[in-house]
């Protein structure tokens, strides 16, 4: 299977680092990694590599500043990422990290570095191990922060 990884210089922490070495760890994994200015570049980013270099599923690796312009942004990036997979059939992990959800510098890196590592281990389940997703339905999972659980326990 090919993972593509595509993130930002826009970025304050390098998430296509962490991607790649998490994806790593699992050994029939083949990458490629494309990197763009800022988030809303990331569709069409994400649609070659699907297109052009053949991967089976896309991490798009972006994030949002603190500013509403910012969040506007984001959510325009995120239509388009959309948009982008029913345009091609194929899955695209929006990895976000909004600035804003963290209280400080280490807080933010911490936060990247985690909900990338997360969505990696999602990304290689979609494609190779899907029942590995359904065993965990309606379990509460977050990225990042600890998981909210199951409503009933
Ligand atoms: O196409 C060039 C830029 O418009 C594009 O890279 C934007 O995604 C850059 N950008 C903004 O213009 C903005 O107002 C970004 C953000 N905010 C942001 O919060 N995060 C980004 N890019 O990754
Ligand atoms: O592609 C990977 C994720 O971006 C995607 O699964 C999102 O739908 C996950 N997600 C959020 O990023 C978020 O900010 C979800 C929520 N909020 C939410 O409220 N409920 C979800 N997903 O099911
Ligand atoms: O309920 C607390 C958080 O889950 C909530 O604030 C989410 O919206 C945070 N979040 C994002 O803002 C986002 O862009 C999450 C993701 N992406 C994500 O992929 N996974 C999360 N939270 O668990």
């Amino acid at each position: 299977m090919k993972v593509g990884v595509a993130d930002t210089t826009f970025s304050r922490v390098n998430m296509g680092a962490i991607a790649i070495d998490e994806l790593k760890k699992h050994a029939s994994v083949a990458i490629e990694r494309v990197t763009v200015p800022g988030m809303k570049d990331l569709p069409v980013a994400c649609k070659k590599l699907i297109e052009e270099r053949r991967c089976d599923i896309v991490m798009a690796l972006g994030m949002p500043g603190g500013k509403e312009k910012d969040k506007t942004c984001a959510h325009e990036a995120s239509q388009g990422l959309i948009m982008c997979q029913l345009m091609t059939n194929h899955h695209i992990i929006e990895v976000f990290v909004h600035e804003d959800e963290a209280k400080d510098d280490a807080e933010l890196a911490w936060l990247a570095e985690q909900r990338t590592r997360e969505h990696a281990v999602n990304a290689v389940k979609l494609v190779l191990h899907p029942e590995a997703l359904t065993k965990d339905a309606g379990t509460g999972q977050r990225q990042g922060f600890s998981d909210a659980g199951p409503a009933r326990r």
